[in-house]
């Protein structure tokens, strides 16, 4: 296809290595698994793949405590099998984005180490936040910030003589020390690192937590309502020097090399500041993610998007779950008032059902939406969250951190199931460990091989969704066009070729006319029964 840079719309997808396939039978996913089922990404219409971190890490937050930036976890595999994975996928088509944490690193990284050794006022403790504590024996934290993840966002050290010492800093878990980019070793490492995977061939990186790199060095309270800028670590204005760093190290790899941030703000303008022409190509919107089914909320969330992302010249990016929110099919499924995605998760009453009929529905309006297109593995198989995990299995230092209060985020990363009639579901090798977290038993009707062969699947759904998508509108700028819609239903047009009309209301609506190319769900003649959606050819007038 012609007409646009391949970031502009492409169809990413998602893997969680951990819980993708497991090649070596130790009941945890790997390259070699993935290597094995890259030609399943590829025929359901992905255009990259982004790996979430697959570095030598403690796992104390899913592989987001890096203890290496340069090499693969041994659990996961080799640095040259992540070379050929990264050559292999290049060859059937797929490019491939690698996430990079820069805001902390774990624990176990030598530079956290060596930063204990060296004590209180050495170069080596200023990569991080070390700080002494508050009271008169130190043993108060230095502030009050609080980790995301629950509890004080400080933790104290001992000193290399054995004397209880400083505090430092953790805006996540205290296994991930958050690093100072005011120090120059600290930047000039990350570039360093950008380009090692650069250099690998990998077309983009997935910057963590992209707002929440700098502080301010006073480290003042966290203000009750904090303005734009004003908040003491999140999206303070000098993050931007660091990322046109990146964009300088992206551009100097070459033509099609990418950043993609993770920029959760509320606050579009802000949001756009990240997107400027020589800073990141693009950022994740999780805006949409966050509304209730309602067409008035889904619209305006889209206008919404496109405006903050479309002044920037970057495209908008559609996301409706990762790895860490309640799966789909999962939080449409709810039926009491509880849809969104914050925290803290919980089992609330939930209708499969209907949440798969509205998981199918959105999958069709995101999928026809002007921009990037990211699709979480699993998604595509309609696989619920799995709320009834064991806690001893349970893995998320949120659930830890939280006594329990959160689930956590373990019931979306449950290994995916492949084919045959029981857990594994050929996540593994016959004879293998059993899979790190378990899958559900009823998880036999929602296997790849199930579902490839049954016409009204999700993944059937999905990849006819993916091959019409890449027909119809890959390539082209086309803009989306609101056309008027029944009440309680959403309709828009792309290209002048394809109609998209979603039913969120109570019941049918008139079924649009033109040759129907898609639908989320069964129609009745003339009618789009209520949460489903279609896509037709738009009719010359
Ligand atoms: O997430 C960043 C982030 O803001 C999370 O705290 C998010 O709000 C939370 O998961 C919702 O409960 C990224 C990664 O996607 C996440 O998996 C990591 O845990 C986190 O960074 C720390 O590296």
């Amino acid at each position: 296809m012609t007409g646009q840079p391949w970031w502009r719309d492409a169809v990413v997808y998602q893997i969680y290595p951990r819980s993708f396939a497991d090649g070596d039978g130790d009941g945890v996913g790997d390259l070699a698994g993935i290597r094995a089922h890259l030609p399943y990404v590829r025929a359901l219409g992905a255009d990259a793949v982004w790996f979430t971190p697959w570095y030598p890490s403690a796992g104390a937050d899913g592989g987001y405590d890096v203890a290496d930036y340069r090499a693969i976890d041994p659990v996961f595999g080799t640095l040259a099998e992540a070379e050929a994975l990264i050559a292999e996928a290049h060859e059937l088509g797929l490019r491939t984005i690698v996430d990079v944490v820069p805001n902390h690193l774990a624990a176990t990284h030598p530079w956290f180490a060596a930063a204990v050794a060296a004590g209180p006022g050495s170069p080596e403790r200023d990569r991080f936040f070390f700080r002494a504590g508050r009271g008169a024996r130190g043993d108060l934290p230095p502030n009050d910030w609080a980790s995301v993840f629950g509890g004080p966002a400080w933790t104290r050290v001992s000193e290399p003589d054995g004397t209880p010492g400083e505090w430092y800093l953790h805006l996540f878990a205290p296994a991930q020390v958050d690093l100072n980019w005011r120090n120059a070793q600290v930047r000039a490492e990350f570039e360093d690192v950008l380009r090692f995977w650069f250099d690998r061939g990998v077309a983009g990186i997935r910057v963590d937590s992209a707002t929440m790199i700098s502080k301010d060095p006073a480290l003042p309270p966290v203000p009750v309502h904090p303005g734009p800028g004003e908040h003491p670590y999140i999206d303070r204005d000098d993050v931007h020097d660091v990322y046109r760093g990146w964009r300088a190290v992206a551009d100097a790899a070459g033509v099609g090399r990418i950043l993609v941030g993770e920029v959760w703000l509320g606050d579009g303008a802000r949001l756009a500041r990240y997107l400027r022409p020589d800073e990141m190509h693009t950022a994740f919107n999780f805006d949409l993610m966050t509304q209730p089914w309602d067409p008035a909320a889904v619209r305006a969330s889209i206008v919404r998007t496109l405006s903050h992302h479309a002044p920037m010249g970057a495209p908008a990016t559609w996301v409706l779950s990762n790895h860490d929110v309640t799966r789909p099919v999962t939080r449409y499924g709810r039926t009491d008032t509880a849809f969104d995605i914050s925290t803290p998760r919980r089992v609330v009453p939930t209708d499969l059902r209907l949440g798969t009929a509205r998981a199918r529905a959105a999958a069709l309006l995101v999928g026809a939406l002007p921009g990037v297109l990211y699709v979480y593995q699993g998604d595509e198989l309609g696989l619920p969250e799995v709320e009834d995990l064991p806690p001893s299995a349970r893995m998320d230092p949120i659930f830890a951190q939280t006594g329990g209060a959160d689930l956590g985020r373990d019931g979306c990363r449950v290994p995916l199931p492949w084919d045959g009639q029981a857990p594994p579901f050929g996540f593994s090798p016959p004879e293998a460990a059993p899979p790190w977290l378990p899958q559900p038993g009823t998880w036999t009707d929602l296997t790849v091989a199930r579902q490839e062969s049954e016409p009204g699947s999700v993944l059937r759904l999905y990849r006819d969704m993916l091959r019409i998508r890449g027909a119809v509108l890959a390539g082209r700028a086309a803009p989306l066009r609101w056309v008027d819609a029944p009440d309680g239903a959403v309709a828009f047009e792309r290209a002048g070729q394809l109609r998209c009309t979603v039913n969120m209301a109570g019941g049918p609506v008139p079924l649009p006319a033109g040759e129907v190319l898609l639908a989320s769900g069964p129609l009745s003649p003339g009618e789009l029964p209520p949460d489903t959606a279609v896509w037709t050819r738009v009719t010359s007038a």
